[in-house]
C-alpha cells in the first residue's frame, strides 16, 4: 500500500483509511457511557418504590440468578449517584445514558399515584449532569415494568399502549427540559425472552403467540410516546431533545463469511431486528414482509384463523412511519446463520420462533465472558453499512456496545475490542453513514441480569462486596477517556503511560479480601 501511496495523488490512504491512526471523530461526534436502573440503582424498596417484574422473577426464583446478587442494592446508585457523576467527569464523556425505573416514580404503573421521591431521584441526578455539562440519554423502560402492571398482562396486554404514554407524559412534563435524548424502550426483542422463553422476567412461557403480542404492544407504545412528544412538547423553547427506539442490532453473515446475501440471512435479520425497523423506517412501513408471510404460514398449517403475528391497522402503521430522530442501535456481537437439515428451529443467542436455521459462533472469535458474545470487529461496521444502505442513510446513535470480562483491572480484551470495534466506526463514517454517537456498555460492573456478576461489562470495577461498592477505574475506563479527548483510536496505547500505582495497590487489597474471607 505503501508504494501505491508514494506513486498516486491521492493515495489509498486517504480513501481506504489505511492511516486510520490519524483519522479523528468528526467534532459533533458524541461519546458516551449506559447504564440502566435495574441494575444499578438497588435501593429496591425504599422511598415508596413499587415492586418490579425483575424484583418479583428474583425474589420468587432465586435459583435462577447465577450467583446471589441481584438488584436490591445492585451498586447502590440510587444513593451514590454523586459518585457516579464523578466517575462521568473522570471519563470525560459528552453523554450519560441511563433508564429511569417506571415503578419508582409510578408505583402501581399508573399516573393516579405518583411517588415524589422517587421524582426527586432523578431531579438529583439531571441537575448533577447539568452541573458539568454532561448531556442526558433517558431511557423510559429497559426491563423493569412495574408488577402491578404484569398481574394485568403487562406486555401483552394492549391497555398498557394507554399506560405508557401516561407514563410518558409524566416524564416529560418533569423533566421535558433537562434531557438531550429520550429512548423509548429498551430492545423490544426482550419480548422473545421474556414472554416467548424464561430467560428475563416475567419469564413467561407462550412461545409463539405471547412474544408477538408484546412486540406489537411495545411497537405502538412507543410510536405514541413518540407522537405525544412531537405534538405537545418538541416545539416548546425549553425543549431540545430528539427521540428514539433503542434495538438490538447484532451482525448475521453466513458460515465462514461465505456470503452476506442471502434468503436465510435476509429472513434471520428481519426476525432479529427489522421487525422493529421496518415499522419505523421503510418506505412502505409494517413489519417486514418476510416474517408476515413465515408465521402466517406456519398459523395457517396449526389450523389458526389467524397469524400468531398480530396485524396492524392502516392507521397504525402511519403511526409507526418515521417514529423516530434515529435508530438506537445495541450492537455486541456476530452470528453464522445457516439452513438445517434436521429441522432444528435455532441455536445461538435466541431461539425465535417459526424460522428453521442454525445459529452458531466461530472458535476462531475471541471469547468474553458472556457465552453469547465474541469479539467480532468487523461485523459492527458491516451492520452499520447495511444499515445505511436499506434504510437510506438514517441517523444512528449506538446506545450500547460493550464487552464482558472477569473481575480485575488489567482488561486488555477489552481494550483490544473497544480500538478494533472503534475503527470500525472511522471506517463507516468515511464510507458515509451518519452516525452521531457511541455509548460504551457500561459505565461500571452491574447486576448483568440472571448473570449476576459473573460477566462484568465495566469500565469501572465495582466491589460488591464493600458497603460503599467500591468503584475503580480498569484500564479500559483509561483508554476510553485517551479515545475521547484526542478523538482518535490509538494503536500504540499503553499502559505504561499511565501512573497506575494506586489502582494496582487496590487491587492487591481486593484481592487479599477475597482469600480473607
Ligand atoms: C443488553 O442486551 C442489555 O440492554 C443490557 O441491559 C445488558 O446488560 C447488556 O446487553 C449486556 O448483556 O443467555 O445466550 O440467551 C444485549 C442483548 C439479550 C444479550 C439477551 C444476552 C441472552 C443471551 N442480550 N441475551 S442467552
Amino acid at each position: 500500500m505503501k508504494i501505491f501511496c508514494v506513486t498516486l495523488f491521492f493515495c489509498f490512504s486517504q480513501s481506504y483509511g489505511w492511516d486510520y491512526k490519524k483519522k479523528l471523530f468528526p467534532s459533533d461526534f458524541r461519546f458516551g457511557v449506559s447504564t440502566s436502573a435495574y441494575q444499578i440503582e438497588g435501593a429496591w424498596d425504599e422511598d415508596g418504590k413499587g415492586e418490579s417484574i425483575w424484583d418479583r422473577y428474583v425474589h420468587t426464583h432465586p435459583e435462577v440468578i447465577a450467583d446471589g446478587w441481584n438488584g436490591d442494592n445492585a451498586t447502590d446508585s440510587y444513593h451514590l449517584y454523586k459518585r457516579d457523576v464523578e466517575m462521568l467527569r473522570e471519563l470525560g464523556v459528552d453523554h450519560y445514558r441511563f433508564s429511569i425505573s417506571w415503578p419508582r416514580v409510578l408505583p402501581n404503573g399508573h399516573i393516579n399515584t405518583i411517588n415524589e421521591k422517587g421524582l426527586q431521584y432523578y431531579d438529583n441526578l439531571l441537575d448533577e449532569l447539568i452541573k458539568y455539562n454532561i448531556a442526558a440519554m433517558v431511557t423510559m423502560y429497559h426491563f423493569d415494568l412495574p408488577q402491578r402492571l404484569q398481574d394485568l398482562g403487562g406486555w401483552t396486554n394492549p391497555e398498557i399502549i394507554q399506560w405508557f404514554e401516561d407514563y410518558a407524559r409524566v416524564l416529560f412534563d418533569r423533566y421535558g427540559h433537562k434531557v438531550k435524548y429520550w429512548i423509548t424502550i429498551n430492545q423490544p426483542d426482550v419480548c422473545f425472552d421474556a414472554y416467548g422463553g424464561n430467560k428475563m422476567a416475567p419469564a413467561v412461557d407462550l412461545k409463539g403467540t405471547g412474544d408477538y403480542v408484546c412486540v406489537k404492544n411495545m411497537m405502538l407504545a412507543h410510536a405514541r410516546a413518540y407522537r405525544l412528544f412531537e405534538k405537545e412538547y418538541k416545539s416548546r423553547s425549553e425543549v431540545n431533545a430528539k427521540l428514539g427506539l433503542s434495538v438490538s442490532i447484532n451482525w448475521f453473515d453466513a458460515p465462514d463469511y461465505s456470503t452476506s446475501e442471502n434468503e436465510e440471512l435476509e429472513l434471520y435479520r428481519a426476525f432479529s431486528f427489522g421487525l422493529y425497523l421496518h415499522p419505523i423506517w421503510s418506505e412502505s412501513g409494517d413489519f417486514p414482509p418476510s416474517v408476515k408471510k413465515a408465521v402466517a404460514k406456519n398459523s395457517k398449517a396449526e389450523g389458526l384463523s389467524k397469524s400468531r403475528l398480530p396485524e396492524l391497522t392502516a392507521e397504525e402503521i402511519k403511526m409507526l412511519k418515521k417514529s423516530a430522530d434515529f435508530i438506537g442501535m445495541n450492537h455486541y456481537t456476530t452470528f453464522f446463520v445457516n439452513k438445517t437439515e434436521s429441522g432444528v428451529r435455532s441455536g445461538l443467542p435466541y431461539s425465535f420462533p417459526d424460522i428453521e436455521v442454525h445459529v452458531s459462533q466461530s472458535d476462531k472469535w475471541l471469547p468474553s465472558k458472556s457465552a453469547w458474545l465474541k469479539g467480532v470487529p468487523y461485523g459492527l461496521y458491516k451492520s452499520l453499512l447495511y444499515l445505511n444502505r436499506v434504510y437510506n442513510r438514517p441517523p444512528i446513535f449506538i446506545t450500547e456496545h460493550g464487552w464482558s470480562t472477569d473481575p480485575g483491572l488489567h482488561d486488555t480484551s477489552r481494550i483490544n475490542m473497544m480500538r478494533e470495534y472503534s475503527r470500525g466506526l472511522l471506517f463507516s463514517l468515511e464510507d458515509g453513514t451518519d452516525l452521531l454517537g457511541l455509548t460504551v456498555w457500561s459505565l461500571m460492573d452491574n447486576i448483568e441480569w440472571t448473570a449476576g456478576t459473573s460477566e462484568r461489562f465495566g469500565l469501572y470495577e465495582v466491589d460488591f462486596d464493600s458497603p460503599e461498592k467500591t468503584r475503580i477505574p480498569r484500564v479500559s475506563a483509561h483508554y476510553y477517556k485517551h479515545m475521547i479527548h484526542s478523538r482518535i483510536v490509538d494503536e500504540d496505547w499503553k499502559l505504561k503511560n499511565l501512573d497506575m500505582s494506586i489502582s494496582n495497590r487496590r487491587q492487591k487489597i481486593l484481592a487479599n479480601k477475597k482469600t480473607e474471607l
